[in-house]
């Protein structure tokens, strides 16, 4: 018993592929052009590894995500949606999705939201959060791949689980901070180690 958990879950990287929607896209577009691999990728922003491999690739690379269909057409990363649709019918949780849209608005905020009503259905809607600081949103946990997470609030309420994703997965964390491998993973045992 007690008060009830709050989860906040990210979107690409950890519900969406991103990164395969990417390596996909920019493949089909730019196909004599250099590419890191996904074994290769390193670091969370693909734009500044494409703008080391060469700077005007750094361009074509947010071509991609920029265009009409890219964030709509991403495929669910396995398990994801089972688990949240799991998670939001546990008693005492509320989940939401912790999403940040990218500044080019044009298509992305929209497709966001009709990515979540194909998978989740309309009236999970209610459970979205489309923000650009995540450190301001009150939460237990918030699960994602980004290794850091920082914006106007040095203390956010939750504890961030970093969800492993092919840029991060050679990363040592610090003592303290936890993982969740895949949907695979125990994500139960994490829920439950922060109820009251
Ligand atoms: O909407 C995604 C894609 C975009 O940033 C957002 C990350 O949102 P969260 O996963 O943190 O919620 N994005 C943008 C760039 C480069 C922009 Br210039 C990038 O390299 N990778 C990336 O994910």
């Amino acid at each position: 018993s007690g008060k009830r958990l709050r989860v906040l879950v990210d979107m690409d990287g950890v519900l969406a592929d991103f990164e395969g929607g990417f390596f996909k896209k920019y493949r089909a577009r730019y196909p004599d052009e250099p590419y890191i691999s996904l074994e290769e990728r390193r670091g969370f922003w693909v734009s500044t590894q494409y703008g080391q491999l060469r700077s005007d690739l750094s361009e074509k690379a947010m071509s991609i995500w920029e265009s009409k269909d890219f964030f709509l057409e991403l495929d669910p990363l396995p398990g994801g949606v089972e688990a949240v649709k799991e998670m939001a019918k546990m008693n005492d949780t509320d989940v939401f999705i912790c999403t940040s849209p990218i500044k080019h608005y044009k298509h992305c905020p929209h497709e966001k939201y009709a990515w979540i009503e194909k998978y989740f259905g309309h009236d999970f809607l209610e459970q979205v959060i489309l923000t650009r600081d995540k450190t301001v949103i009150a939460g237990d946990i918030l699960i994602d791949d980004k290794p850091d997470i920082l914006g106007v609030e040095p203390n956010p309420s939750w504890e961030h689980i970093l969800f492993t994703a092919c840029h991060n997965k050679h990363l040592s964390l610090g003592p303290s901070q936890r993982r969740l491998q895949s949907w695979s993973d125990d994500w139960r045992a994490i829920l439950d180690s922060k109820r009251q």
